[in-house]
C-alpha cells in the first residue's frame, strides 16, 4: 500500500494550557503534518502566545515548525482585549516559570502567511482554529479567493443552544473577537465548529491525568506540571473534579471526523448589546415569512455529539507515547 498523503493543518492557537495539549497531540498524530503554528491572543496576549508557541516545540523538539505572529487587536482594531490568564495562569502555561524560547517567530504576519499558504495548496490546508478568529478574518479580507482555497476551517467557537462560558451568552473564543467570528462564519469557507455544547461533554479526570504521570510519555510528564492550575481553575467554576478537553476535542474533529455528529445550517454571531459574542445557528428547517439576516449567508457545519470516551483515549494515547 502506498503512503497516505498526510493532512496539512494550520493551528492557530493562544497557548494557553488545552492548546498545549492540543499541539503535542497534533504532533503525536500520523494523520497530520503540523505546517505552522499561527499566533492569537486571548488565554493570553498574542506576543506571549507567540512566545508560548516557541516554547512548546522547543519542549516537543519540533522546532522545524514555523511560528507565524498574529494580530494583537481585534478585527475593529481593538486593543482592550479579553485575556483568560485567570484560567490558564500568568504566564498561559500554568505559571511554572519556564524559561524565554530561544527561537523567533518567522517576519511574516499570520493571515498574509495564510493567505500565502492557501494560494500554495489549494483546497489542502486545514486550519485548526483555537482562539478568537482574528487572523482568520483578516485573511478573508485580504484575499477574496481565501475562502476557496482555503481546504477547511475546524473551528473552536460558539455556544450551540446552550449557555457560553463567558456570560450565559458568549463562548470564549467568539466573545474574543465577535465582529471576526462573524465575517468567518459567513465567509462561505468549509467551515466544521465545535463549540462548548460539545466540549463539555469531553471530560479529562483526575485518573486520565493519573495515567499521564505515570508514564514515560515525555510531552505527558511536561503536560502534568501545567494541569494543575487548570483542575482547579474547573474546580472553581464548574465544581467538577475534570477538565473540559476543548482545545484538543476540535483539533481530533480536523483528524477524525467521524469522532463527532454535525449539523448543517447558517451560523450568526452577535456584535452587540448585552448578548455580544452570541452564536445564533439556524438549521434553516423553517421559511420564515420574511428576508433575515441569515438568509442567503452559506452553510456551516456544527458539532452535536461527541464520542467522549474515544476523543479521552486517543488524547491520552498520544500523549503517554510521546
Ligand atoms: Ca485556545
Amino acid at each position: 500500500m502506498g503512503e497516505v498523503e498526510k493532512k496539512k493543518i494550520i493551528i492557530d492557537t493562544d497557548p494557553g494550557i488545552d492548546d498545549a495539549m492540543a499541539i503535542f497531540v497534533a504532533l503525536g498524530s500520523p494523520e497530520v503534518e503540523v505546517i505552522a503554528l499561527t499566533t492569537i491572543f486571548g488565554n493570553v496576549y498574542t506576543s506571549l502566545a507567540t512566545k508560548n508557541a516557541l516554547h512548546l516545540l522547543e519542549v516537543a523538539e519540533r522546532t522545524d515548525i514555523p511560528v507565524v505572529e498574529g494580530s494583537h487587536m481585534t478585527i475593529m482594531k481593538a486593543t482592550k482585549l479579553r485575556i483568560a490568564d485567570f484560567v490558564h495562569g500568568k504566564d498561559g502555561l500554568g505559571n511554572q516559570n519556564f524559561p524565554q524560547p530561544k527561537g523567533k517567530c518567522i517576519e511574516q504576519l499570520a493571515p498574509e502567511f495564510l493567505v500565502e499558504q492557501a494560494k500554495l495548496h489549494p483546497g489542502n490546508i486545514t486550519i485548526v482554529a483555537l482562539g478568537p478568529l482574528t487572523n482568520i478574518a483578516l485573511a478573508i479580507q485580504l484575499d477574496p479567493e481565501f475562502s476557496k482555497n482555503i481546504g477547511q476551517i475546524v473551528l473552536l467557537g460558539g455556544a450551540f443552544s446552550v449557555n457560553g462560558n463567558v456570560n450565559p451568552a458568549a463562548e470564549a473564543n467568539i466573545f474574543g473577537d465577535p465582529e471576526a467570528a462573524d465575517i468567518v462564519f459567513t465567509s462561505g469557507a468549509d467551515i466544521l465548529a465545535v463549540g462548548i455544547n460539545v466540549t463539555h461533554q469531553v471530560v479529562f479526570t483526575d485518573n486520565d491525568r493519573k495515567k499521564l504521570e505515570e508514564s514515560e510519555g515525555k510531552l505527558a510528564k511536561y503536560l502534568c506540571k501545567i494541569l494543575g492550575l487548570y483542575f482547579s481553575y474547573h474546580r472553581e467554576a464548574y465544581h467538577t473534579k475534570g477538565v473540559y478537553l476543548h482545545d484538543p476535542t476540535a483539533l481530533l474533529a480536523a483528524i477524525n471526523p467521524s469522532l463527532l455528529t454535525y449539523t448543517e445550517g447558517v451560523v450568526r454571531v452577535q456584535t452587540t448589546g448585552i448578548t455580544r459574542g452570541m452564536t445564533l445557528f439556524d438549521n434553516t428547517l423553517k421559511k420564515y415569512g420574511e428576508i433575515t439576516e441569515w438568509t442567503d449567508k452559506p452553510k456551516v457545519k456544527v458539532a452535536v455529539t461527541v464520542d467522549s470516551p474515544a476523543i479521552v483515549e486517543i488524547v491520552l494515547d498520544r500523549l503517554i507515547n510521546s
